[in-house]
Parts: C-alpha cells; sequence; structure tokens
C-alpha cells in the first residue's frame, strides 16, 4: 500500500554558474618618436579599422598617452598587440600596445 504520508522535498536544481570568459582591452600607448600616419597604418592594417577610426584613436593616444583600441578575448587581444608591435619594430618604432583584463 502506498504511503501517504511521505513528505516529498522538491529536488534542489543545481543550475552551474559559467563564468564568462574575461575580455581583455587592447592599449595603444603614446610615444615621442613614432610619426602619427604610420600608428594610423598599423591601427587599419591590425585591427581593421578605417582610416577615420585609425586616426581618431592615434590622436586620443597622442593627446591622451593612451587609448582602447579594442575589447576581445585574450588570445586575440595578445595576438593582435604582438602582430602590432612587430610591424612597429620592424620598421625601426617604438610602438608600444598592451593588454589588460577589462574591469
Ligand atoms: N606622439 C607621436 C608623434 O607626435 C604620434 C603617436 C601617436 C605615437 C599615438 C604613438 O600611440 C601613439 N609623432
Amino acid at each position: 500500500m502506498p504511503d501517504n504520508n511521505t513528505t516529498l522535498k522538491p529536488k534542489t536544481i543545481v543550475t552551474p554558474k559559467l563564468e564568462r570568459p574575461k575580455l581583455y582591452k587592447v592599449i595603444l600607448v603614446n610615444d615621442d618618436y613614432t610619426p602619427r600616419a604610420f600608428v594610423t597604418m598599423v591601427l587599419q592594417a591590425v585591427f581593421q579599422m578605417s582610416e577615420e577610426a585609425g586616426n581618431r584613436v592615434m590622436l586620443t593616444a597622442h593627446q591622451l598617452g593612451s587609448a582602447v583600441v579594442v575589447v576581445c578575448a585574450k588570445d586575440i587581444a595578445e595576438t593582435k598587440a604582438t602582430e602590432a608591435i612587430d610591424l612597429a619594430k620592424s620598421a625601426d618604432f617604438p610602438l608600444m600596445f598592451t593588454t589588460e583584463p577589462e574591469e
């Protein structure tokens, strides 16, 4: 005979909290030596920016000391930053890009 007095406890539904992977900023750093046109060209070549967008980001770094170029996954941010630095190195300019996690 079924036991009607059994208390049924609601099953706890466990929803695993998946952490969203952190996004990283690629930051363009100003210097006194790299020509403005070269900085804009690197931004166009490596980050697929239009000339206008590249120029705007270059001017922001020129005036404020640094500028965020793009926010993306860590590996992409690091690859792009390295690619951009290597382009500058091959032209003997000290142009620098850094990456850092987004807040
Ligand atoms: N400050 C450089 C100049 O006057 C141009 C420049 C802009 C260099 C932005 C780096 O991230 C940079 N020639």
